[in-house]
């Protein structure tokens, strides 16, 4: 069924390296969701592994675009938010926000892994995207940006009554609903936790051995078109996760691919799945 939604979706170009706009421009596209994009910089790679990368910031240019999409009435049915760039983008974001969107914002914090925050982050950033992700409709935070967002210690398998801690914590933070991402009792399982309306339903499945760069922003991307497709907030999560996983599969035996996954053959499988789901 044709859909007439369309949804913004804020973060930076990274050019080469599968991550950010370079994925989720393709990925909600081919799902058959209309999507428009604001740049908040442009960088040659992105910063997880390659040295020596540009960084143009482009926060200045965000003001004048959307007193233009203001005037021209343009407005959309949800905004995704993924890496920003700069801590004074949030402003623009929130402006822009109760400005342009009729639907959910979609947070995504997209400020670190692995219990330490992405090079050129620090304590204001995080201060700053705490102040996004209070506004967010849906938060969708791994496991390092939610105990970093809090302010708590970051554990790698965290127990259950923890989880409950930190979906408890972001839920007085101000976000209405979460996505857990990263979520494993070893290092052999990993997964998700969707906390909405007082009620936690968990996603547990294999973890791959290797980790990849851009996964976050494969799984926000299909997790945002499969919602604004119409399927469930449970639903949405398990087929970005099961996506995912598809994506580092047919990646991690190909030592040349190490900064990003091959997701793009999986599209026409993943737009089938959805298909039917919605059936
Ligand atoms: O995938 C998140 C991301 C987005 N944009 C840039 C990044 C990263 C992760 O490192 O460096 C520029």
């Amino acid at each position: 069924m044709p859909s007439n939604q369309k949804i913004l979706t804020i973060q930076d170009i990274s050019c080469f390296g599968q991550c950010s706009t370079t994925v989720a421009l393709p990925i909600i596209s081919a799902l058959g969701i209309e999507t428009a994009i604001l740049p908040t910089a442009i960088l040659s790679t992105h910063t997880a592994g390659f040295k020596g990368f540009t960084f143009r910031d482009l926060k200045e240019d965000i003001p004048s675009i959307v007193a233009h999409w203001e005037k021209e009435n343009i407005r959309f049915n949800a905004i995704y938010t993924g890496y920003l760039g700069h801590q004074d983008d949030v402003k623009e974001v929130l402006e822009l926000d109760s400005k342009l969107n009729e639907g959910p914002l979609i947070v995504d914090p997209a400020f670190g892994d692995n219990g330490a925050l992405y090079g050129g982050f620090d304590a204001n950033y995080v201060k700053a995207m705490a102040k996004l992700c209070s506004q967010a409709d849906i938060l969708l935070p791994n496991l390092t940006e939610a105990c970093a967002l809090l302010n708590i210690p970051y554990s790698e398998y965290p127990s259950d009554e923890q989880i409950d801690e930190i979906l408890l914590g972001l839920t007085k933070l101000g976000a209405k609903a979460i996505v857990l991402k990263g979520l494993g009792k070893d290092h052999k399982q990993t997964g998700i936790t969707v906390y909405s309306n007082g009620i936690r339903q968990d996603y547990r499945h294999d973890r791959l051995s290797k980790s990849s760069h851009g996964t976050g922003d494969v799984f926000a991307s299909v997790f945002v078109a499969s919602l604004i497709r119409g399927l469930p907030l449970l639903e949405s999560a398990k087929t970005a996760a099961d996506f995912t996983y598809q994506a580092i599969k047919a990646t991690q035996n190909d030592p040349t691919h190490w900064y990003g996954v091959k997701y793009e053959p999986l599209l026409t499988k993943l737009g089938n799945k959805i298909d039917g789901l919605l059936k």
